[in-house]
């Protein structure tokens, strides 16, 4: 499989992937030679600030060298703040900036939508607010998104390849409609695609997630990543603190500067975690399962 290099110089290069059958993904920087008449990938520098999704086998590296994670979102179907914790969280200490779309506000209900997203802008993110029906915001959008790698992120339907064809008129990516009975989308996307403007103006469409598991985090490290409390979390007493009635928690004081609305978000998403990872682990030994669904066993 040949993979698309793009040089400094703005020419596309098809090239084949590196001897030691590592496979290139976007956003890396790669050097290249040639070999019998063909261009290949010889090295790949060392990988940075990556978009990792998870799932069973350990997380799929989507893309390399991210500049700004882009969460859209969208009127219809509407933003749902915990996967935005979710892929927030997903990040780490990585530089990588965040920025909220709230896309199809052409629809009646962006007022209520807005106001979803209202506690991820006081922790931080920026919103931009886009429809691509009426073309407003998208000029926005495009200066936000005009240096570097800019990934989006989100639901199914909620319009990323729209925003990208509005964004790079030569994309003419696939967009899907939603279904009307379960307002999700279709999962028209499938694999992630690359859309360069420059060499260092490069915006990449992803696939819409259903879920985003965040196995194998530490729920202290959940704690000190949740937007808008982990700097915070700096004044509990304990460094690992949960916020779960430590003695000295300064997210629960009664001076907390955290939210009420934050807080029981955080907390639905470590019970959440809690209840993924007693799935994933299984049944404990001596403890039987499948009797917990169904009929209780018949007395003879
Ligand atoms: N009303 C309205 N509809 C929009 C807007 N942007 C996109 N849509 C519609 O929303 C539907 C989904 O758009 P897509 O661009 O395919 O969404 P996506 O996020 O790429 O979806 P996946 O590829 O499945 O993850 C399509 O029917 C679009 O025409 C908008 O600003 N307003
Ligand atoms: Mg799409
Ligand atoms: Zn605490």
């Amino acid at each position: 499989m040949l993979v698309t290099v793009l040089t400094a110089d703005g020419e596309r290069v098809r090239a084949r992937p590196p001897r030691d059958r590592t496979t290139p993904v976007i956003g890396d920087r790669v050097a290249l030679v040639e070999d019998g008449g063909v261009s290949r990938v010889a090295e790949i520098a060392r990988r940075e600030r990556v978009f990792v999704r998870p799932n069973a086998q350990g997380g799929q590296l989507v893309a390399a060298h991210v500049d700004r994670l882009v969460i859209v979102t969208a009127v219809e179907p509407g933003p749902r703040p915990g996967l935005i914790d979710r892929m927030w969280i997903a990040l780490g200490d990585q530089p990588i900036e965040v920025v909220l779309v709230l896309n199809k506000c052409d629809l009646p209900g962006t007022e209520a939508a807005a106001a979803e997203l209202a506690d991820h802008v006081a922790a931080g993110a920026e919103l931009v607010r886009t429809s691509t029906k009426s073309g407003e915001g998208i000029a926005a959008l495009g200066a936000r998104l005009a240096r570097g790698l800019s990934l989006l992120v989100g639901h199914s339907g909620v319009g990323k390849s729209s925003l990208i064809n509005a964004l790079v008129p030569s994309a003419a990516l696939a967009t899907g409609a939603v279904n009307a009975l379960t307002a999700k989308g279709r999962h028209t996307t499938t694999v992630a695609t690359c859309h360069a403007l420059a060499p260092d103006h490069l915006i990449v469409d992803t696939p819409g997630v259903r879920a985003f598991p965040l196995e194998g985090l530490a729920l202290a490290e959940v704690a000190s990543r949740f937007p808008g409390i982990g700097a915070h979390a700096a004044r509990c007493h304990f460094a690992h603190c949960l916020h779960e009635g430590e003695p000295g928690c300064a997210v629960e004081a009664p001076d907390s500067l955290v939210p009420a609305q934050r807080l029981s978000r955080y907390r639905t998403l470590i019970s959440s975690l809690r209840e993924e990872a007693a799935l994933a682990r299984g049944p404990k030994p001596g403890e039987r399962r499948g009797r917990e669904k169904g009929p209780p066993p018949r007395r003879r």
